[in-house]
């Protein structure tokens, strides 16, 4: 249940030879067919189908919202935990927790259909963040600017803790006790039942923070020698094991469960940054890194290989989320601008 086996002692040296090899069992297979889009004409202003700047939404670091914005968008959370569910998943208590029990759902390894360790992990929690983007705003008032968290700020400046976004007036902090269980903030009193893994039982949300090993997997050096690849695969590799598990597993305790993390609302601000570094990477040099996708897209661990070999993750694979929004492609959530997504990061 924890993230912690791959990423443990990883460091900068094992992270490239973990990425290089990766890289050499699926090379770069980049697709030409850019949906929708003209690759001279429309990719340097990222703007295509129906999105225009003037319907773009801006995406901001926590603490660069104001006070009210902080409130109407916590307030919009508390609405999600407050409202029916309605996906029909199990154990499903709140419309929070159809979102919990979805990513749950995409983590069965029994079943072919996974979002981690595969090529549209990435896209595929693209696709995830516009759902919950989508449900606060249409469901839950949210008028506020989209938050992320910055993580590489917090981890250069060697308090990874440091944001206000701990705070008893927002997420709370770290967790207490035997149990770890957050007893500050906006959610202390949330009881979620889905989890840990795929056990359904009442608890807490818990945190057990550990900032040295949060810092060593999401500071700078780390994200530069990230940046360092300029195709999908190894780049996409390093940054889910190292920035990605790594503050999953150091936040630790709800972050830590790779099955049920959602539960704790810190994991939409972790990946709506993580979002964001992808974003920052494809505009580093949109022509050739746009419509840049590849890797395994399926657990080859866990599956035969089937008659004609293994299918890597192309721009026509289907992204879904059992209804609870419809159905589209990589294709579709490649470019954030490109129409079905309409938004940019500050
Ligand atoms: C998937 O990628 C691997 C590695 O690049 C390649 O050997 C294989 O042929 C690809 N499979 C398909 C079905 O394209
Ligand atoms: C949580 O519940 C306790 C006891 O009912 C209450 O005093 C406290 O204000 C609640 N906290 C929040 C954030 O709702
Ligand atoms: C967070 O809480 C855990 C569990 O109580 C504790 O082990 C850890 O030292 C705390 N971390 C920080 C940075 O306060
Ligand atoms: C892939 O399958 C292997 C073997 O069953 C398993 O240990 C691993 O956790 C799976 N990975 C994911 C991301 O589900
Ligand atoms: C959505 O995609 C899933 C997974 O590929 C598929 O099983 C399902 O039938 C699709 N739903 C619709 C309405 O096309
Ligand atoms: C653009 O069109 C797509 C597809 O019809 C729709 O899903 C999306 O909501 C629209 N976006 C905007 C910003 O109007
Ligand atoms: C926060 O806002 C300031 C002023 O608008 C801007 O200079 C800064 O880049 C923003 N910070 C982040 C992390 O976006
Ligand atoms: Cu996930």
């Amino acid at each position: 249940m924890h993230f912690s086996s791959l990423i443990a002692g990883l460091s900068l040296s094992t992270c490239i030879a973990a990425a290089v090899t990766h890289g050499s069992h699926h090379t770069h297979s980049k697709s030409n067919v850019r949906p929708g889009d003209n690759k001279e004409t429309k990719i340097p202003g990222f703007f295509t189908g129906n999105c225009t700047e003037e319907k773009m939404t801006v995406r901001k670091e926590w603490r660069n919202l104001s006070k009210a914005e902080q409130k109407n968008f916590l307030d919009s959370v508390e609405c999600l935990i407050n409202s029916p569910a309605q996906s029909g998943l199990t154990a499903t208590t709140s419309r929070f927790s159809d979102l919990q029990a979805l990513h749950r759902a995409k983590t069965n390894t029994a079943v072919g259909d996974i979002i981690h360790d595969v090529g549209q992990f990435l896209p595929w929690h693209r696709y995830y963040m516009h759902i919950y983007e989508t449900l606060l705003r249409d469901e839950c008032g949210l008028t506020a600017p989209m938050p992320y968290w910055d993580e590489v700020y917090d981890a250069d400046s060697g308090d990874m803790w440091q944001s206000a976004m701990w705070d008893a007036e927002a997420f709370g902090g770290n967790g207490t006790g035997s149990g770890l269980c957050v007893e500050d903030g906006r959610f202390s009193n949330l009881t979620l039942h889905i989890g840990p893994g795929d056990e359904d039982t009442d608890y807490c949300i818990r945190r057990s923070w550990d900032g040295a090993d949060a810092i060593a997997n999401a500071n700078s050096k780390v994200l530069e020698m990230c940046n360092s690849y300029n195709t999908y695969s190894p780049w996409w590799y390093c940054v889910a094991e190292l920035p990605h598990k790594g503050v999953h597993t150091y936040v630790g305790g709800v972050m830590a469960d790779i099955k049920s993390s959602p539960g704790d609302p810190i994991f939409f601000m972790h990946h709506m940054y993580i979002d964001r570094v992808w974003w920052l990477w494809q505009k580093q040099d949109p022509l050739n890194r746009l419509y840049d996708i590849s890797g395994p897209s399926v657990n080859e661990s866990a599956n035969a290989e089937p008659a004609g070999g293994w299918q890597n993750t192309t721009l026509h694979y289907e992204l879904s989320s059992y209804n609870i929004m419809p159905n589209t492609t990589i294709g579709h959530v490649m470019n954030s601008q490109g129409g079905y997504l309409c938004y940019g990061y500050e």
